[in-house]
């Protein structure tokens, strides 16, 4: 497996490929001991690219490998190293940890917004204690935007989201959370079991949450940042609202507040993506997609009481720390079978032509449907299974055990 992230790195904010070479840094902006230093000013490029307007030193280009160079203007030195496209500051250890992006896609309404807050504020609670695993922003502005826009409304205010603004081309810049794991290390053939990950190297992953629209998966003028998007994309997490598809909105249960049905059906969706992905892949047309491929069925909530008592989308989830295979095939065959009876056979027979490697899963981001004012239900926020999709991916490069 390749953990380096070798001659195909993406930037996590751009996602334009770009390589060590080629990289740019930006001025430290200290006074040198000449006495000059060089004035903040706004940039141009990142204004254009993230919306960013606020002033920064200059950027000039140098070669990356040493890690550190030499302004130009004012002959300090600076490590901070920015994207040469966006002009972005690059995580540190970009390029040297694996850096893997995991991007979200879903059609309007499909539960992305909401999906992506409650499954961050998992990973850096519950999920992040069971792997002993960590999440932080990337950077300041990913800490505070996601701390003030979706953290707080959801979890202090009960408030959902208002739906996400259809994007201009750049005007929103991706949330980068950086995961953080201890490497399990095998003793005598067994994981440790004094705190089961105590002793390897820290693995880490960068994940990046671009929160689309979900009209710009289809609006004409935003195909061609999709396509970077998803060709970028080490893993895919195609959210898909069952309460679009025919079959599953009939069996709801009473009192479930219905998307508006002017989203794409869940089929169209997946085959959109399936023609972005394969535009980028560009290889053979018979060449099956290799990246994996998370098919989650969001707003479970709704769809609970049709189950049957056998379900395994009943038991509660496992709860330690690697990923469990056998429930999540269990799961994978359930919605297989929902799938027939939600109408949504057409699905399977997508992605089974398309994919090497793709996986159903069902979660529930709140628990439970919202109030007809749009406000987190009573009880609060009780997530069920949203972790698992990106536990499965981070399983599939080799990030936490499988069991
Ligand atoms: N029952 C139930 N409803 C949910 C859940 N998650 C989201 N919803 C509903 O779906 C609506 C849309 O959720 P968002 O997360 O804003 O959807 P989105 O995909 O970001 O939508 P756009 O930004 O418009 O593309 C919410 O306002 C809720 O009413 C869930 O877990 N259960
Ligand atoms: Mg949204
Ligand atoms: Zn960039
Ligand atoms: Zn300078």
């Amino acid at each position: 497996m390749r953990l380096a992230p070798g001659p195909r790195s993406h930037c996590p904010y751009c996602y334009e490929e770009i390589s060590q070479r080629q990289t740019w840094f930006r001025c430290a902006g200290r006074t040198s001991p000449s006495g000059k230093r060089c004035a903040p000013e706004p940039d141009p490029v990142l204004r254009d690219r993230t919306g960013f307007g606020g002033a920064l030193p200059p950027a000039f280009a140098a070669d990356g490998r040493k890690g550190a160079a030499t302004c130009p203007e004012c002959m300090v030195e600076t490590t901070i190293i920015i994207c040469p496209v966006c002009h972005s500051r690059l995580p540190v250890h970009f390029g040297k940890v694996g850096s893997r992006l995991i991007v979200p896609v879903g059609a309007k309404e499909a539960g992305k917004t909401v999906f992506m807050t409650v499954l961050v504020h998992e990973l850096m609670h519950q999920t992040g204690q069971r792997f002993n695993a960590a999440i932080t922003g990337a950077d300041d502005f990913t800490r505070y935007r996601f701390a003030s826009d979706y953290e707080r409304p959801l979890y202090r205010e009960s408030r959902l989201l208002p739906p996400t603004a259809v994007g201009g081309t750049y005007d929103q810049a991706p949330l980068v959370f950086r995961f953080t794991t201890e490497a399990p290390r095998r003793l005598n053939g067994r994981l440790r079991l004094a705190g089961v990950f105590g002793s390897g190297d820290p693995k880490r992953t960068l994940l990046s949450f671009f929160d689309t629209a979900g009209e710009d998966l289809h609006s004409q003028q935003s195909i061609e940042q999709n396509v970077r998007y998803l060709g970028a994309a080490d893993g895919v997490l195609l959210l898909l609202d069952p309460l679009q598809m025919r079959g599953a909105r009939d069996l709801v249960k009473p009192g479930t507040r219905l998307p508006s049905s002017g989203a794409d059906d869940p089929a169209t969706v997946l085959e959109r993506v399936t023609d972005l992905l394969l535009a980028k892949e560009g290889g053979k047309p018979t060449r099956k997609i290799s990246k994996p491929l998370a098919i989650v069925f969001t707003k479970m909530d709704t769809l609970m009481h049709d189950l049957k008592k056998t379900s395994p989308l009943l038991r509660s989830p496992p709860e330690e720390p690697y990923f469990d295979e056998r429930d999540s095939l269990e799961v994978h065959t359930e919605i297989q079978r929902l799938l027939a009876r939600w109408e949504g056979t057409r699905i399977d027979q997508i992605a089974q032509l398309n994919y090497r490697r793709y996986r159903y899963f069902g979660v529930s981001a709140l628990g439970e449907t919202p109030t007809q004012d749009n406000r987190v239900a009573a009880r609060g926020v009780r997530p069920y299974r949203v972790a698992n999709p990106i536990l499965w991916i981070l399983a599939q490069f080799g990030i936490i055990p499988v069991k």
